[in-house]
């Protein structure tokens, strides 16, 4: 067909109503519903970031818009030695987030877990001085936040240091130089990045000590006139815990604080869990992991049903709390990406995520959708 024809019958379709509704429209998806209201991110692991997951990373594209490395940044993967850090795939992370336009968080500057060998002791394997571990906290702040001064927007600054009754945890941290740790790495973190959103990030909030707990250590932080924007609530939540109203009790705790209040880290398992059940030496057995692991051929309707409803339930709740909160994060992408398939017993098959594992979108996602819309 020459040009003159092509216009002639682009006009005509035009004219006709009946071609324009053949115009293809824009999908709805989560992202684009709820951009005015949080951020919804997820977790990338290596083999999204590096280019691999193809599939992955196209529902990545579509659907979220913001990201936080599940992994690639924990002490142990980023400075593996006193001397040496492994920005490689920290570097591909980041990337990514840029090249794919997303709201980047890193993951996690202080951690009691995943921690390098070298990280509390001298060269001779004893236990190194309050003075050595603030510097070299220092310096791994410092380094890690600069590399990334202006590109990653906010970072969780400290990771799991309340237990559920409020009280310290009693990490090598803590031990080594005292609850003064905490403040002490918002401050570097401040400092090497002044423009960068400072985070404490916990699991468990739900429980009234630790509520409690947080609820102090923010307000022992702004006290000392240190920069808090945020607490990230993780949600690892089950079909029976946390009761939606804890949750809702410290979500309005922390925003009253002041800080945004953001859904970190958002799996629901499906699973039993093993602490109400056999004791853990039983877990090996062929037949206790067979009773544990009951879906491994798929969800029966009425699970996948109140499975469902109960994601539901805690997105309706985000929605409504949407003035409080700045972003809501999967813990994963699909269900087939998910740390549940493997903890606290591995080898199990969870579906703990909003897209399955042939990277298809759950009913969920078009309830969620449709909330964001009313
Ligand atoms: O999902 C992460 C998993 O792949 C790692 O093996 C594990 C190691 O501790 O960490 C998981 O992520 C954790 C996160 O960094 C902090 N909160 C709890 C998460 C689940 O354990």
């Amino acid at each position: 067909m020459d040009m003159k024809k092509l216009l002639f019958v682009g006009f005509g379709c035009l004219l006709l109503s009946g071609c324009a509704s053949k115009v293809p429209e824009t999908p709805v998806t989560l992202k684009s519903a709820l951009a005015d209201k949080f951020y919804i991110g997820t977790a990338l692991n290596q083999a999204q970031f590096s280019g691999r997951d193809t599939e992955g990373i196209r529902v990545i594209r579509e659907q979220f818009s913001a990201v936080v490395p599940e992994n690639c940044m924990k002490s142990e993967v980023i400075h593996p030695e006193e001397d040496r850090y492994d920005f490689t795939q920290a570097d591909q992370f980041v990337a990514f987030g840029e090249a794919n336009d997303l709201f980047i968080t890193g993951h996690c500057l202080v951690w009691h877990s995943q921690t390098p060998p070298w990280l509390f002791v001298d060269a001779k394997g004893k236990e190194v001085s309050k003075e050595v571990l603030i510097e070299r906290m220092k310096a791994h702040i410092t380094t890690v936040v600069s590399r990334y001064k202006g590109r990653i927007k906010g970072w969780d600054v400290v990771n799991e240091a309340i237990l559920d009754d409020g009280s310290y945890r009693e990490s090598k941290f803590y031990k080594i130089i005292g609850e003064e740790f905490i403040p002490l790495a918002f401050q570097f973190a401040h400092e090497a990045d002044p423009d960068a959103e400072l985070y404490y990030n916990d699991y468990s909030m739900a429980f009234e000590g630790k509520r409690n707990g947080v609820v102090a250590l923010v307000k022992s932080l702004k006290a000392k006139g240190l920069r808090i924007d945020g607490v990230g609530m993780q949600g690892h939540i089950g079909m029976d815990y946390p009761a939606i109203e804890e949750f809702e009790k410290s979500l309005l705790a922390f925003a009253e604080l002041g800080v945004n209040v953001m859904i970190t880290e958002l799996d629901l398992t499906v699973l039993p869990s093993p602490k109400m059940d056999v004791g853990a030496d039983v877990a090996s057995t062929f037949e206790y992991q067979q009773t544990m692991n009951p879906y491994a051929d798929g969800l029966p309707e009425d699970v996948d049903a109140a499975w469902t409803a109960r994601y539901n339930e805690f997105f309706k709740l985000f929605l409504k709390h949407q003035d409080k909160i700045t972003r809501v994060t999967l813990w994963g992408v699909s269900d087939g990406d998910s740390w549940r398939n493997g903890w606290p017993i591995p080898g199990r098959t969870d579906y703990a995520l909003l897209f399955d594992r042939n990277h298809q979108p759950k009913p969920i996602v078009n309830l969620i959708i449709k909330e964001a819309q009313q």
